[in-house]
């Protein structure tokens, strides 16, 4: 009797003991967190995107008390929809979408939520959207490559370009790299073929000491996606000393 009575506290005293060993291996994890973090803020490339099936973005997101662990985005026509990429994990605060098909009708919003090392998930966060815009098209573009010309010819440069979207097109005008006509808005209407462009026009007096190669170069901006450009090679020829 006397000995079981001896035993008995001594046990209690070990599971006493275990239980406190325990609870204090708990309470760190009990004292994770409990708020979400951050809404992420979404960035796109900018109001218009010249690629017809690729979109980017990236994003940050913060937690005061936690790690960030990942991230799930999707993206949509209006803020906060998937009808165009359900949500897709990624580790990564940045992505490049490619294999879309996009049209010039809508505008692509990015959403993203983020998680923290408790598992618990920010607010969406979306960009203020992007949409797809064509670049402006060079129909035209005179003289014809691998003209010639003499030393005192007034070259006329003439180029006509459409735009898929109907923006209005600018056009600048160079001879070996250097800007004869800055940008400028087109001052006629074109045709090529069955489409309407616009055009503009330079003329470049050339002298003495202009004869040799020389590229006559075109770009034509929308102000929406990058411009583009066109570029010629010309000769001219020194011009003829004849007899006084
Ligand atoms: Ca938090
Ligand atoms: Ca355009």
């Amino acid at each position: 009797m006397l000995r079981t009575d001896r035993v008995k506290p001594a046990k209690a005293q070990v599971l006493l003991g275990l239980a406190l060993f325990f609870c204090l291996l708990y309470l760190p994890a009990r004292a994770a967190d409990t708020t979400p973090p951050v809404k992420p803020v979404v960035t796109d490339d900018g109001a218009y995107t010249s690629s017809s099936n690729s979109l980017h973005a990236r994003w940050s997101s913060s937690d005061p008390e936690s790690a960030i662990t990942g991230y799930l985005y999707s993206i949509g026509t209006s803020a906060g929809t998937t009808n165009v990429k359900g949500w897709t994990a990624i580790t990564a605060a940045e992505v490049t979408v490619t294999g879309l098909s996009l049209s010039t009708s809508y505008t692509y919003y990015f959403n993203v939520k983020a998680k923290n090392s408790a598992g618990l998930w920010s607010a969406v966060g979306s960009s203020n959207g992007i949409k797809y815009n064509r670049q402006p098209v060079i129909s035209i573009f005179k003289p014809v490559d691998r003209s010639s010309f003499t030393e005192g010819d007034a070259i006329s440069l003439y180029a006509c370009a459409t735009d898929a979207d109907g923006d209005a097109r600018q056009f600048q005008f160079s001879v070996d790299g250097v800007v004869k006509k800055p940008w400028s808005n087109s001052t006629s209407t074109c045709s090529y073929g069955s489409t309407y462009g616009t055009a503009t026009s330079y003329s470049w007096q050339t002298g003495s000491g202009n004869s040799g190669y020389h590229k006559l170069k075109v770009e034509v901006r929308d102000n929406k996606v990058p411009p583009v450009f066109k570029e010629i090679n010309i000769f001219i020829y020194r011009k003829p000393s004849g007899p006084p």
